[in-house]
């Protein structure tokens, strides 16, 4: 099969597109991550050349011998539907775990996303937990959840909590929160650790004055949550801009959220239940 008609390149290709509309991708901003399954990668692996070995900067030993459609570093997300053999790529890990080959894309040259250490550490946190075979993770500039990070408190329950007060689907969609990590340089290995530490216990995670991570097992799912957490920053930023920070005149409470778990069969994050209203 030749690799533009596998569907998991397709559906790769139209999130990027969905994101670079939603405003999320302004340049080059933002990233995203696939690991491909063995069944996938034996369809179209007769169109694999491969390049040299070169250092992922991590190791990610769990992940040896995959492989991965990932988009480019420094490629604008707005060009990969309509130069997608240009903008992505797709990479294998080696044995250990420390370096990769490209082995189809990026033809006039380039590299991964400079983000890659953070996206083989979380997916390879994902596979660990292998939760609904969560093989996606997707990294976007999201506006209203950015300019979040410059009024509200830097912590993951203060947070979650008032992203879930702004829409009653959102502890439906993030039952388990989100995570909130402090500025750091992106693009290297200290920032993939604390990224991929707080995967292991929240949906997604967010990166002070930077963007946000999410992962997901099907592409809408990753989409999906990404604009559902975006949407509540939306609506936050509004209430605050009417109200003020932490002025509210009413809100969903805890008592609310208990009520809403019961009947939804949810297990909600009981550190952030603890400082609900
Ligand atoms: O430029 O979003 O975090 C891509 C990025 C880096
Ligand atoms: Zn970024």
């Amino acid at each position: 099969m030749k690799v533009l008609e596998a569907k998991f390149v397709k559906q790769f290709i139209n999130l990027c597109f969905e994101g670079y509309q939603k405003g999320w991708h302004e340049r080059n901003g933002g990233n995203l991550s696939y690991r491909i399954k063995k069944e996938e990668v034996e369809s179209i692996k007769e169109n694999f050349t491969y390049q040299d070995e070169r250092e992922i900067g991590t190791i990610v030993k769990d992940l040896s011998n995959e492989y991965f459609l990932v988009t480019g570093s420094g490629c604008y997300l707005m060009n990969v539907k309509e130069y997608p053999e240009e903008n992505i790529c797709i990479i294998k890990v080696n044995d250990d775990g420390t370096k990769y080959q490209i082995c189809r894309g990026l033809k006039n040259g380039g590299k991964p996303t400079s983000e890659l250490p953070s996206h083989l550490m979380n997916l390879e946190v994902i596979k660990r937990r292998s939760i609904n075979e969560k093989r996606i993770v997707y990294h976007m500039h999201a506006t209203n959840v950015i300019a979040l990070t410059f009024v509200l408190p830097l912590n993951s329950e203060i947070f979650t909590r008032e992203l879930w007060e702004m829409a009653t689907e959102c502890p439906v969609v993030f039952p388990r929160g989100i995570g909130v990590i402090p500025w750091m340089v992106p693009g290297g290995k200290d920032i993939a650790i604390a990224t991929s530490k707080m995967i292991e216990k929240y949906d997604a995670v967010i990166w002070a004055h930077h963007g946000m991570f999410v992962t997901g097992s099907t592409f809408d799912e990753a989409f999906g949550l990404a604009d559902t957490i975006e949407k509540s920053a939306e609506i936050l930023v509004k209430v605050i801009s009417m109200k003020g920070v932490f002025s509210k005149e009413q809100t969903i409470s805890r008592e609310n959220f208990i009520h809403l778990a019961k009947d939804f069969n949810l297990t909600l994050n009981e550190d952030v239940l603890k400082i609900c209203k």
